[in-house]
């Protein structure tokens, strides 16, 4: 059996750059070179890392890609996990995967190597890996598993999305395909490589046309902008939440270098928004601006991309377009029928070999995901002229904040945990740069007291960043119904 394709293809554009940074350029070859000699040490006495999990800790870049690379070419499953995650976050991940070995960069050993050792994790610091490959990489199938990422749900708990290497390149293909990819292409990445967006529609799909990635640690948009301006990229990808920053930052710029930097905004041949609904306000601001229209498309870590405006066509604002290639939709109504015409609101619901596979070790969410093949979105939809409107999610317990999926349900059980706090409730409120902000309303125990900075400085250790609350109401009881349940668009309509 051959290579599997992403890697195999890398060969076709060996001597053309895959990361470019201010002081680096990395070539495919390169990365062919390093992955096999991470995979290498990986194996160490084994000849396949059978579906072993191995978690990524690896700052953005080359070696997190050759790190990657190095995973699947050895057999194992990569579990990517966030580089800014709370102890407790990261033991949830590790745990709950299984996994038996920890990729990690040399800035990021010291944080990581006591949970290791008290988890009993074989830890691997890459930038200690200097040598030759010097083992012979095993055969492997497309079918087998290659990644877990850990999403947010209805559960308080997040959940692992599998999938296969056969998952990951339709998903690939299906983008490359749509979005007219090719080995002109340049893009930055400043999002974050524990999430599809990142790691898929930017670092696969440019890797798999032979494109250059120019990696950030994080989005600033003055770093951005002077890289703009010199017409370094082709395409541009981002959540809402970054186009709204870009367009406060751009509107405080002074009228000489507001007028550069537009001016390499509008060279792109596409600009792409997504992971969050973006405003059509935004969007026409945008346009305004740049002279760019934004493609707005709609995906899901356990899909992939599965609608999205034309790149031909017309991109409409508030819209999300049409099934991408290779994936099927269907909008099915509250009463089980599949809805065939317009105007008429029901859930999205999609299929094809983008489609994970299941939950890591959770056969009942699982199951329960799928009917009769089709995985359940959870997200709201309707046919009008032609093309897909998201209109929400059917849960309210789902927020999504900065373009980051967050449950409810899972920031309440840490909230409860607060000595002062009795009982509490979270919502998403609407807001305008983050889409949502994270808000609890809580009910203190008798004689405490509790201040918004003083939760966020005890949620710190505890949650990330964007899931600790961005408001804080404390009330005397929640709103209930009559079977004693709280009740949360009660609970929003104390705001
Ligand atoms: C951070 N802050 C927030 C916040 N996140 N405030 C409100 N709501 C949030 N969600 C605050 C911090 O507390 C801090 O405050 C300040 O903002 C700066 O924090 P930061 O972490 O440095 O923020 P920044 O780097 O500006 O982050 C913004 C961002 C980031 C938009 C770049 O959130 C991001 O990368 N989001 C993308 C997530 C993503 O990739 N999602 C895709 C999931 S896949 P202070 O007071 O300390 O200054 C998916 C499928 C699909 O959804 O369809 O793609
Ligand atoms: P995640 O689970 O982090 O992959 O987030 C997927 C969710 O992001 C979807 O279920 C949607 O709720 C939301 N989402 C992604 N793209 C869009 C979009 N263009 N408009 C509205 N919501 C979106």
């Amino acid at each position: 059996m051959p290579e599997l394709p992403l890697i195999a293809r890398a060969h076709m554009h060996a001597r053309s750059v895959a990361f470019r940074t201010a002081t680096t350029l990395h070539t495919y070859q390169q990365l062919l070179d390093r992955s096999a000699a991470l995979g290498s040490a990986l194996l160490g006495e084994e000849e396949d890392l059978n579906e072993a999990r191995v978690a990524l800790l690896v700052s953005p870049g080359f070696e997190y890609a050759a790190a990657q690379w190095a995973i699947w070419r050895a057999g194992g499953i990569k579990l990517p996990i966030c580089l800014s995650a709370t102890e407790p976050e990261w033991e949830y991940a590790l745990t709950d995967s299984g996994v038996s070995i920890l990729m990690v960069d040399a800035a990021m050993v010291g944080k990581i190597s006591p949970l290791c050792q008290k988890l009993g994790v074989r830890l691997v610091n890459i930038d200690s890996i200097t040598t030759a490959p010097t083992k012979l990489l095993p055969e492997i199938s497309t079918e087998r598993r290659a990644m877990i990422l850990y999403t947010s749900g209805t559960t308080s708990k997040p959940k692992g999305v599998v999938t296969t290497h056969a998952n990951i390149q339709a998903q690939i293909e299906s983008l490359v395909q749509a979005w007219e990819w090719s080995a002109a292409d340049r893009i930055p990445m400043f999002l974050p490589l524990h999430h599809i967006h990142g790691i898929i529609n930017i670092v696969s799909c440019a890797l798999w046309s032979g494109a250059t990635i120019e990696p950030f640690a994080k989005f600033d948009a003055a770093t951005i902008f002077a890289r703009v301006r010199a017409d370094a990229y082709t395409v541009f990808m981002a959540v809402p939440t970054i186009y709204v920053k870009l367009i406060q930052a751009l509107e405080a710029a002074s009228p000489a270098d507001r007028a550069a930097i537009v001016t390499g905004f509008s060279k792109m041949r596409l600009m792409v928004s997504g992971s969050a609904a973006l405003p059509a306000s935004v969007h026409e601001q945008w346009t305004a601006l740049t002279g760019q229209k934004l493609l707005e498309r709609y995906g899901m870590t356990e899909i992939g991309m599965a609608i999205s405006n034309p790149y031909h066509g017309e991109r409409r604002p508030g819209a999300v377009g049409l099934a991408l290639p290779g994936v099927e939709v269907r909008l099915k109504s509250e009463t089980g029928v599949i809805i065939t015409g317009e105007d008429e609101p029901g859930e999205i619901q999609v299929r094809g070999p983008g489609v994970f596979r299941a939950y890591w070790n959770r056969p009942a969410a699982s199951a329960e995901s799928f009917d009769d093949g089709w995985f359940r979105t959870g997200d709201m939809a309707v046919r009008e002229r032609g093309y897909y409107r998201i209109m929400g999610r059917l849960s309210v317990d789902i927020i999504k904040s900065g373009g980051y999926k967050l449950s409810a349900l899972e920031i309440e059980a840490t909230l409860l945990e607060h000595p002062n706090i009795c009982e509490c409730a979270v919502i998403g409120l609407p807001d305008d740069t983050w889409g949502e902000a994270v808000t609890a309303v809580v009910v203190l125990k008798d004689n405490t007291s509790l201040t918004l900075p003083a939760l966020r400085e005890w949620g710190k250790s505890r949650l990330s960043v964007y899931k600790i609350p961005q408001r804080l109401l404390v009330v005397k009881e929640l709103p209930r119904n009559a079977m004693g349940k709280v009740t949360k668009p009660a609970v929003r309509k104390l705001f």
